[in-house]
């Protein structure tokens, strides 16, 4: 933070960088995994920051919340059993548990830090950890899969980026391990970065999903905070038949804008449509 602006800058994303006005910092600590920086934003409401990258601001959280939980969660005939990996804001959970069909949500994140400060200055995304259906499990979520076996119907995991704690889950293993824990026609998605600046690690991770699953695309949302205000998911299933740019399960157009701010059965669809240069590149995998 200089001169009252926080930067964001990374190498990431080279030669550019968000710039957040602050009104005021609201807690700093380093965790046991990661910086951890929550302040008050002029205009965009609560801004948690792990290493000086923005996870998430209130002002457009929902849009990247939502979309990486309806992708899966509406690609799915009937899931009763959820996973989150990552998501330690809760807002994951909270868009998870407005599908009436779940039985059971767990979330798993590696760092107490992040839950802990999300409910104390975060309320209206960890409202999420305070459903009946929710459970909360604090590790890392490579290891936390390694003993699951046939049980999920999806899990989104919600990282961050590949540089620190999260390396691990943009890599194939780790898809091994996701494919082995969901049951049969099983759905997952994961934050899968930018077309913009990250078409290399788009592809990368679109072989390592393909190696493991026989369904695979990848789908984007706009967000003003996200580095180049987009960020994309990558979508799979078990089931080698499923299309999952159709959603299975809809909701009515009032249950729609009653539920979501940016989800919906039209922008579902129209979210695997991409520009030119990255169909092309993510095409020749
Ligand atoms: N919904 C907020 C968006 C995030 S949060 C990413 C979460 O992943 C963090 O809470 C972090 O603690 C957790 N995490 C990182 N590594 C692991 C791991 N190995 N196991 C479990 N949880 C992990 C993502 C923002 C994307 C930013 C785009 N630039």
């Amino acid at each position: 933070i200089k001169d009252g602006w926080f930067r964001e800058i990374s190498g990431m994303w080279p030669g550019q960088a968000m710039t957040l006005k602050v009104e005021e910092v609201i807690h700093h600590e380093k965790s046991l995994y990661q910086d951890v920086l929550i302040f008050k934003s002029t205009d965009y409401g609560m801004v948690l920051v792990l290493d000086n990258v923005i996870q998430c601001t209130e002002r457009d959280e929902f849009s990247y919340q939502e979309m990486i939980t309806h992708l899966a969660m509406n690609s799915h005939p009937n899931p009763k059993n959820v996973l989150v990996i990552g998501g330690g804001d809760g807002g994951v959970l909270r868009e998870v548990v407005k599908h009436d069909c779940v039985e059971k949500a767990v979330l798993c994140d590696i760092d107490e830090a992040v839950i802990r400060l999300s409910k104390k200055y975060l309320p209206g995304m960890s409202i999420g950890f305070d459903h009946p259906k929710a459970e909360t499990i604090v590790g890392d979520g490579f290891k936390f899969l390694e003993d699951k076996k046939n049980q999920f119907d999806v899990i989104i995991t919600d990282s961050s980026d590949p540089e620190g704690p999260a390396e691990a889950l943009f890599q194939k293993p780790y898809f091994e391990l996701l494919s082995g824990a969901l049951r049969e026609g099983g759905v997952i998605t994961t934050q899968a970065e930018n077309q913009w600046l990250h078409l290399h690690i788009i592809t990368d991770l679109k072989k390592s999903c393909k190696a493991v699953f026989p369904t695979v695309e990848y789908a984007y949302t706009t967000i003003p905070t996200y580095p180049s205000g987009q960020i994309g998911f990558m979508v799979c299933s078990k089931d080698g038949e499923r299309n999952l740019k159709k959603p299975l399960r809809s909701w009515t157009p009032e249950e729609e804008d009653q539920k979501c701010r940016y989800y919906s059965k039209e922008i579902h669809e129209a979210s695997f449509v991409l520009p030119t240069f990255a169909r092309k590149a993510l095409a020749s995998v």
